[in-house]
C-alpha cells in the first residue's frame, strides 16, 4: 500500500518534471524589457576643471530624461537603435544622481545621434575649449551617454575634458 502510494507519487513528480522542462525553453526564450532594464548599481563621477563635483554609488536604469536645452526625451539605450530594448545608461546615471543630489546638468538633443550631448553639469560647462567626455571603466564610450548599455558595478566617469 505505502510502496504504491510511494510509486504514485514519483509519478506524478516525473511527470510535473517534464511539464517544467518543457515550459522552461519558452521563458527563458523572450526577455523582457523588464529584464534587460532592471536596476543597477554603478560608479559615478563627476570630476571638473577644479576637482571632484561628484562620486557616488547610484542604483539607475533607462528612463526618460528632461534638459532645459534638449527637452524630453528617452535615455535608455533604445536611442538611436543602439540596444533593442531598454537598458541602463551613463546619462540616465547621470541624471538619476542630479536627482537625488540635487544638482543640473544639461544637455542638446541631436536628433541625428538621437542622443543629448552633455554640455553641462553643476553649472560647468565645456565651452569652446574643453567638453564633458564619457567614459565606463576607463574607456570612453563610442557613442553618446542615452545609447551605451551600462552593467552593475560599472565605473562610468564625467570628466571635464580640455581639447
Ligand atoms: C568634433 C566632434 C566632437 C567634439 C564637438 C565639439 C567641437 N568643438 O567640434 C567633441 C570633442 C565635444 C565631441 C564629443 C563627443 N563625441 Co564627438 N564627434 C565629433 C566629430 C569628429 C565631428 C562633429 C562635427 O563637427 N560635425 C560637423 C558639424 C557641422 O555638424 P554638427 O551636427 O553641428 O556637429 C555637432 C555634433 O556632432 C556635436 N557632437 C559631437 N559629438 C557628439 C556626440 C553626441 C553623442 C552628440 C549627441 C552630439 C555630438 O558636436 C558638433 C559640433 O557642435 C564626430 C564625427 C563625425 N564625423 O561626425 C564625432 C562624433 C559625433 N562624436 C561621437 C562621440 C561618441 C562623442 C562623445 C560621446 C565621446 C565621449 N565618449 O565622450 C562626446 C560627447 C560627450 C557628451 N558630452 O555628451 C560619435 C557619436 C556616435 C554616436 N552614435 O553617438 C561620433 C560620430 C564619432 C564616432 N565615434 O564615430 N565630439
Amino acid at each position: 500500500m505505502r510502496r504504491t502510494s510511494a510509486h504514485h507519487t514519483l509519478i506524478t513528480a516525473t511527470a510535473l518534471g517534464l511539464a517544467l522542462a518543457a515550459s522552461a525553453p519558452a521563458v527563458a526564450h523572450t526577455q523582457s524589457a523588464a529584464d534587460t532594464n532592471r536596476r543597477v548599481r554603478v560608479t559615478l563621477t563627476v570630476q571638473g576643471p577644479d576637482g571632484m563635483l561628484y562620486k557616488g554609488k547610484i542604483r539607475t536604469r533607462g528612463h526618460d530624461v528632461t534638459t532645459v536645452a534638449g527637452g524630453t526625451h528617452h535615455c535608455d539605450g533604445t536611442n538611436g537603435a543602439a540596444n533593442p530594448s531598454p537598458v541602463p545608461t551613463p546619462t540616465a546615471a547621470l541624471d538619476d544622481a542630479a536627482h537625488k543630489r540635487h544638482f543640473t546638468w544639461d544637455g542638446t538633443w541631436y536628433a541625428s545621434f538621437d542622443d543629448y550631448s552633455v554640455d553641462a553639469i553643476k553649472g560647468v560647462s565645456g565651452g569652446s575649449s574643453a567638453y564633458w567626455n564619457i567614459s565606463v571603466n576607463g574607456a570612453s564610450t563610442p557613442v553618446g551617454g542615452c545609447q551605451f548599455k551600462l552593467n552593475a558595478g560599472d565605473k562610468v566617469a564625467f570628466t571635464w575634458t580640455a581639447f
